[in-house]
């Protein structure tokens, strides 16, 4: 039989078979779907009930009846309706989505679903913050997660990433101090999502292998703009192993199509109060639009024998392989294009494990990702309460799985038969293991030999040479940025013994940074310190990124009598290059402009604020209102201190030039219709204008 869908009691099955593609999730999750629109309301037992708003009374004004079957139902399962929110990355957001591959990396990998081009694997993405809580916003300083759950015929491959490439840490057994010392302090619950407290650098003082993720976490990095422009990185170095048993270390990376672009840090912070949800309702408006995030999979290949060629520790999680000493191989593309139907269901039960690999990727010794390998499946048990939660429907592999596990909470599989050990003889032996030639994993045969020790390599210990070499890579406006994300952190540690001692670390990186630190929050400057590194590398700089209109947003100020032929080209041409514009005017609704021109106006200046935008276009001021014209110049205000394409009519130039705005880089104000229409599209997409003078 070739069908590879079986409906079984509710459940699908994919068989043996193994025709994944791209609809294979999509298959197996509709069995689970229940709409419950138009439908009766029964009770759990499916009983209708009659009534819904009135407990059970002994009369009117009496007390609810023990008898009351349907009320205890209701509010039992309400009472238990929260599970335990992960420990780190508790705020996330996921979607569906297809992995293509570009073309066979048979070479490297015998993993099935990258040796055929024709083949698309279904996928589920969960991007996510580190440090604050499920409820906390989306725009804070962190590293955000990004991982992936590939449904491939051969089982579920867990890419577990962060869009920072390297780690705090070297090994696993360091990481609840870690995770301690950055999240709330423990006597007051106090701050909520930050580092910018003692005990977080109170760690990395006294820690300092965490030196160059620092200067990550202290970049433009750890604010992006979007979900949707944010690069993936697997962190830790695995094993990609071919048919003939041969392997290669990899390092896997997302690159986003539109480009890595992020916030500055005042737009982060003022984004967390007016809009905590920016990036989620970023990302789920873009699936709905049909604007699917697209990211390339791109691969540093190592040969084995090359292991110790490279100056550090491959095994060393704090290292990146620079990608002009390793080009970054492209290999496929992922697209998110389905949102989920229930957030709960979905994405805050999906469960993600570094272990969950096909034959084909395997592990290395890197003591991080050894720890982690232990982690993901034990943090489950706890988070999804037993040791069933892979047959929750997000979970489930699209293939199917048979062996002798049996029972816990809430197992829903009715394995048949009597038989469930193994070896045995009365099943003739089956489930039975199946060979490496047939598809069956097998551990690549790497030879170890040591004596016990609790120790480190002496391999590991130069913690200062990559942070400085992101340092070097850095454009002067994104150390600047380092800088004042440095101040502010520190600026808010009260200890100074903690201060000084993060300005002496960072000294090793930079003197000009620790001397600039030190005199801001007020420690000795660094006596002793500076790098010998000179290298640098341009990949490092987000200012060598792809730079692209598609999807960018922009605030069209508008209000009654505007230009109507004018402002409908200006409109035309800026949705036919990707861009979005939202009309924001005195009233929500519709607005008119002369030639019977209409627009509709989404926002006002309660509901819109400027930092929810990527640009602004102020059409027409109010003849009216004085208010509203104080509001404008507000908001153009505030995106011109955000660095931000502004464009404007003609008749408001005297005005911006009073505000010292006209004149400035990217703002674009042009007589001629369609001239000002090209550079306005030229200007929005270049994002930000860095030489601004912003006062
Ligand atoms: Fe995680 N990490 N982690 N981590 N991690 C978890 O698993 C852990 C690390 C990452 O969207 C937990 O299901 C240890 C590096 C992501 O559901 C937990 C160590 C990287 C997610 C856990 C690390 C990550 C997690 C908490 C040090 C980037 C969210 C809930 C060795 C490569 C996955 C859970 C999702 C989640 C442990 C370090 C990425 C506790 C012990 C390095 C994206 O198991």
């Amino acid at each position: 039989m070739n069908s590879y869908i079986l409906m079984i009691g509710g459940y699908s099955f994919v068989n043996d078979k193994k025709n994944v593609n791209e609809n294979s999730k999509n298959e197996q999750l509709e069995q689970f779907r229940v709409e419950d629109q138009g439908k009766d309301l029964t009770t759990n037992q499916g009983l209708k009930m009659s009534e819904d708003e009135f407990s059970l009374k002994a009369g009117e004004r009496g007390p609810t009846l023990m008898e009351d079957f349907h009320f205890r139902e209701k509010l039992t399962h309400f009472d238990h309706e929260r599970i335990p929110e992960r420990v780190v990355h508790a705020r996330g957001f996921g979607a569906h989505g297809v992995f293509e591959l570009y073309e066979s990396m048979k070479e490297y990998t015998r993993a099935k679903f990258l040796q055929d081009p024709s083949v698309k694997t279904p996928v589920f993405v969960r991007f996510s913050t580190v440090n604050g809580a499920r409820g906390s916003s989306d725009t804070v300083r962190d590293a955000r997660g990004f991982a992936t759950k590939f449904y491939t015929e051969e089982g579920n491959y867990d890419l577990v990433g962060n869009n920072i490439p390297v780690f705090f840490i070297q090994d696993a057994i360091k990481f609840p101090d870690l995770v301690h010392a950055f999240k709330p302090e423990p006597d007051n619950d106090i701050p909520q999502a930050s580092t910018a407290h003692d005990t977080f650098w109170d760690f990395v003082a006294n820690n300092q292998e965490s030196a160059h993720m620092i200067m990550w976490i202290m970049s433009d990095r750890a604010i992006p703009r979007s979900f949707r422009m944010m690069e993936g990185f697997g962190v830790h170095t695995f094993r990609l192993v071919n048919e003939e048993g041969k392997a290669h270390f990899v390092k896997f990376h997302w690159k986003p199509i539109l480009g890595v672009h992020s916030l500055v840090w005042d737009e982060s912070h003022k984004l967390a109060g007016i809009d905590p949800d920016f990036h989620r309702n970023d990302l789920w408006n873009a699936i709905e639009k049909g604007q699917y995030p697209e990211y390339e999979l791109g691969v540093q290949l190592l040969k084995e024998e090359d292991e110790f060629k490279l100056g550090f520790d491959i095994l060393d999680a704090t290292k990146i392989w620079p990608e002009e000493m390793i080009p970054v191989k492209i290999i496929g593309k992922l697209t998110l294009n389905q949102n989920v139907d229930n957030f709960f269901a979905e994405t805050e039960q999906a469960a993600f494990h570094l272990g969950n690999v096909v034959p084909g990727i395997d592990f290395t010794n890197d003591p991080l990702l050894q720890g982690r390998l232990f982690s993901y499946l034990d943090t489950q048990l706890i988070r999804l309460g037993g040791p069933n939660f892979h047959e929750i429907p997000i979970n489930r592999p699209v293939v199917p799985f048979h062996n002798n596990q049996r029972d816990g909470y809430h197992r829903q599989t009715i394995n048949k038969g009597k038989v469930n050990y193994h070896r045995n003889s009365l099943a003739g032996n089956t489930p039975s293991p199946v060979s490496p030639e047939n598809g069956g994993y097998e551990s690549y045969q790497e030879k170890v030999e040591g004596k016990k020790v609790r120790a480190r390599s002496d391999s590991f210990k130069d913690h200062f040479s990559q942070a400085t070499l992101f340092w070097n890579s850095m454009t002067e406006t994104e150390k600047q940025h380092i800088v004042e994300a440095f101040q502010f952190e520190l600026g808010k540690v009260k200890s100074v013994s903690v201060k000084q001692q993060v300005v002496d670390m960072f000294a090793n990186v930079s003197l000009e940074l620790a001397k600039n630190l030190a005199e801001y929050i007020g420690v000795n400057p660094p006596t002793s310190g500076g790098s010998t590194v000179k290298a640098s590398s341009p990949a490092l700089s987000q200012m060598n990124t792809v730079k692209s209109p598609k999807t960018l947003t922009v605030a069209v100020i508008v209000t009654e009598g505007f230009n109507g032929p004018n402002l409908k080209y200006v409109l035309d041409q800026l949705t036919s290059n990707g861009i979005q514009p939202k009309i924001i005017s005195e009233t929500i609704g519709e607005v008119s402009g002369t030639n019977g021109m209409k627009v509709n106006a989404e926002f006002t200046f309660l509901t819109a604020k400027s930092v929810q935008f990527d640009s602004v276009y102020i059409v027409r001021a109010s003849v009216k209102s004085q208010t509203f014209n104080k509001q404008a110049a507000n908001f153009i205000d505030e995106a011109f201190s955000h660095y931000k394409p502004i464009g404007a009519n003609p008749g408001l130039k005297e005005w911006l030039e009073r505000n010292r705005i006209a004149g400035q880089p990217g703002v674009v104000i042009d007589d001629n219709i369609e001239q000002f229409t090209k550079e306005l599209i030229e200007a929005i997409s270049q994002h930000r204008f860095w030489d601004r003078k912003v006062i």
